[in-house]
């Protein structure tokens, strides 16, 4: 019986990390007229997957609903870009990317994670 009720456990254990950090629901979107609205709640940004195009500026919207301390800023890796999102205020961010690649964009604890596609 001990046994079982430690399987469990470790069942448990191992869905919540493969739910908190491994899998992620990915939505794609390509921005149109740039800008696009990115909503950041419940561990996920939504779209979390974005194409933009090099050397067209682009404004992101982030629209944070998630309290938490986890979903205040965004850190855009290899762009050094951040930003500070505020609950029921949408947060602009406006630049031109340059250089084509793929740059990550977190909270300070990658529990968000999304992808910015530069093509
Ligand atoms: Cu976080």
């Amino acid at each position: 019986m001990e046994i079982l009720i430690n399987l469990v456990g470790l069942f448990i254990i191992a869905f919540i990390v493969w739910w908190f950090w491994i899998f992620k629901k990915q939505s794609e979107a390509h921005v149109e007229g740039n800008l696009l609205d990115i909503v950041v709640d419940s561990g996920v940004y939504e779209p979390s997957v974005i194409h933009v195009k090099a050397g067209e500026p682009v404004t992101l919207r982030f629209i944070r609903k998630d309290s938490s301390p986890c979903a205040e800023k965004v850190l855009f890796d290899g762009l050094d870009i951040s930003a500070d999102l505020s609950v029921g205020t949408p947060y602009d961010l406006t630049f031109t990317p340059e250089k084509k690649g793929e740059f990550e964009f977190t909270c300070q604890m990658a529990m968000y994670r999304g992808k910015l596609i530069v093509e």
